[in-house]
């Protein structure tokens, strides 16, 4: 039976799972997504188009794949801006299918942006579709590397997607995805140094979550008697009212960091970035390494054993080794949660004073203290932004379940909160979704905030209203580091409140400290009746967070 290409990936695409697909056209093959019933959720820029199948991927830690689809071809405007989307979905490797036009055959070396080499840096794999006879081929190959190792988009282009091929020549299955487990000698090495360490540390990153492996580290910190720190991309992989909990970033961190003499990471890259910790001291400290694949072994910091695998098979295969050595009883059971509960109590302080706060302009903190008092955290969920609100939120905000929070950030690109939490509506339809912004990301999102109108869906804009950048600017904290270049035209000049209330958002400007919890009560109410909500909460500017340790 003869189908052209376009129809062929629509029919893929539900075989695989995919229940709608994310797009800023045009897009040869949308018509066929159109005309076989493929839902599209229409964005208003490219680079959004990719970020909410980004999101989407990472929300559901890639079952099912996010799948978008931009303009390509020769001179693509479409391309250029989805770039700025694909680089970040590379760099927090999210496992995303991106599918454009590919530039004609014949049509070849004409412009100067050479799409190729440009989509082949962000991308694990980059499929060119020569011959309509090879799409079962190709979408095998871009499932197949989308499920297994390592995370990260993959781009399909598609020069003629009105090419006929025969569709039970070759007929498509879905591709599974494939794991593998560490080798039995290195848990052993890994266990080994475990039982001698004095103050053995648990890493945990990101891919804890796309394992879904966050019962066994629960389980393996129980038995190791363990002190766990997540990564900002983990936040949620362990729940943070576990008493081995430490936190994500704060002076507790700081503490048991400093203090460790073995870190065993596990789904984290231990990459150095903006938004992470190095390790103090790494070459005194023995470095157990769990990650999928090789590419992050002794980056940056010596490994003393690697458990190459899933994070899952991984925990598994350490918990076991570890019971089997102590016979069931793990690491002697010391004074560590007391420790924790005493650095945290005491790095929190501070923060707890500004959440209570009834200081007008509102403390930001105030705002993340009404957030945690409205939400249930097992049915909400919740994002920040570039800027102080991740900084802040993620020093603060109690998360207790995977994706209960979404933190970003290899790659902080402003305005990727909405994307989120639009894509979090759509995952979760039953649960409360709130982007926390500042101006700037809000800028970022405001052509893209009619697309929750248009599509019904209940999320909530908290917007820290304050200004300017405020990590950027001189203020009480000392001279700034960008003087120059920090504010903005103030919420005493335009009121956002009034701009977004036009567009049919319920909107509200709080300015009194005890109308925060009221204000996001009645926002949830909105979003009840499927109607998004803006709140523009009138803040101080309070660049105060936990740090990075080693930056
Ligand atoms: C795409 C992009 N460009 C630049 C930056 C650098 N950047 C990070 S935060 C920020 C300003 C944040 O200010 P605001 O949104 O007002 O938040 P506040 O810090 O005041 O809470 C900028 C310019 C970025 N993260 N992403
Ligand atoms: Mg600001």
């Amino acid at each position: 039976m003869s189908i052209d290409v376009g129809t062929g990936i629509a029919r893929i695409l539900k075989q695989e799972g995919v229940d709608w697909v994310s797009t800023f056209p045009v897009c040869q093959i949308n018509n066929a997504l159109g005309k076989e019933g493929v839902p599209m959720v229409m964005m208003r820029d490219d680079r959004y188009a990719v970020a909410l199948a980004d999101a989407f991927s990472r929300i559901n830690a890639g079952s099912p794949i996010g799948v978008c689809t931009f303009q390509g071809g020769v001179n693509a405007a479409g391309i250029q801006v989805a770039f700025a989307g694909m680089a970040q979905a590379f760099e927090d490797g999210s496992p995303v299918l991106c599918i454009t036009d590919g530039v004609p055959i014949g049509a070849s070396e004409n412009s100067q942006f050479d799409v190729t080499s440009s989509l082949k840096s962000v991308s694990k794999w980059y499929g060119y579709l020569d011959k309509p006879e090879r799409l079962h081929e190709f979408m095998r190959r871009a499932f197949t590397m989308l499920r297994t190792g390592r995370p990260g988009p993959v781009v399909l282009a598609i020069p003629d997607a009105k090419g006929q091929y025969d569709e039970t020549a070759d007929p498509y299955f879905p591709v599974k995805g494939w794991k593998s487990a560490p080798d039995p000698d290195d848990v052993s090495t890994a266990v080994e140094f475990l039982l001698k360490a004095q103050d053995p540390l648990i890493y945990a990153g990101e891919g804890v979550i796309y394992a879904n492996a966050s019962a066994e580290l629960i389980t393996l910190a129980e038995l190791a008697n363990a002190p766990v720190i997540t990564t900002l991309k983990a936040k949620g992989a362990f729940p943070e009212n576990h008493p081995l909990f430490v936190g994500v970033r704060g002076d507790q961190v700081n503490h048991f960091l400093n203090k460790s003499d073995l870190v065993l990471a596990v789904g984290s890259s231990l990459s150095p970035g903006r938004f992470s910790h190095s390790i103090p001291n790494a070459v005194n400290k023995t470095i157990i390494h769990c990650n999928v694949d090789e590419l992050h072994i002794n980056k940056a910091y010596p490994t003393a054993t690697a458990l190459i695998g899933d994070a899952r098979f991984a925990l598994q295969a350490l918990v076991k080794e570890l019971s089997d050595k102590t016979s069931g009883s793990g690491r002697p059971a010391g004074d560590v949660a007391a420790e924790i509960k005493s650095a945290r109590d005491e790095a929190m302080v501070k923060y707890l004073e500004a959440m209570a706060s009834n200081e007008k302009p509102i403390n930001p903190y105030r705002v993340y203290a009404g957030l945690m008092e409205v939400l249930d955290p097992l049915r909400s969920f919740v994002t920040h932004e570039s800027g102080n609100t991740r900084d802040q939120l993620s020093t603060v905000y109690d998360t207790l379940i995977p994706r209960g929070f979404l933190g970003w950030g290899n790659v902080s690109s402003l305005g990727f909160s909405l994307a989120a939490t639009v894509a979090a509506k759509i995952s979760f339809p039953e649960r409360y979704c709130i982007a926390v912004t500042g101006e700037a990301g809000l800028g970022y999102m405001m052509g893209n905030l009619e697309v929750p109108l248009r599509q019904k869906l209940g999320i909530t804009v908290a917007h820290v209203s304050n200004g300017g950048f405020s990590g950027y600017g001189p203020g009480f904290w000392g001279d700034g580091h960008d003087p120059f270049t920090h504010s903005v035209t103030g919420n005493d000049e335009i009121d956002m409140s009034k701009v977004i209330g036009e567009l049919g958002y319920h909107t509200e400007r709080v300015t009194e400290p005890s109308e925060v919890a009221p204000a996001l009560k009645r926002a949830m109410a909105a979003n009840d009746a499927d109607q998004p909500a803006y709140i523009e909460f009138i803040c101080s500017q309070y660049p105060i967070y936990g740090g990075w340790v080693g930056r």
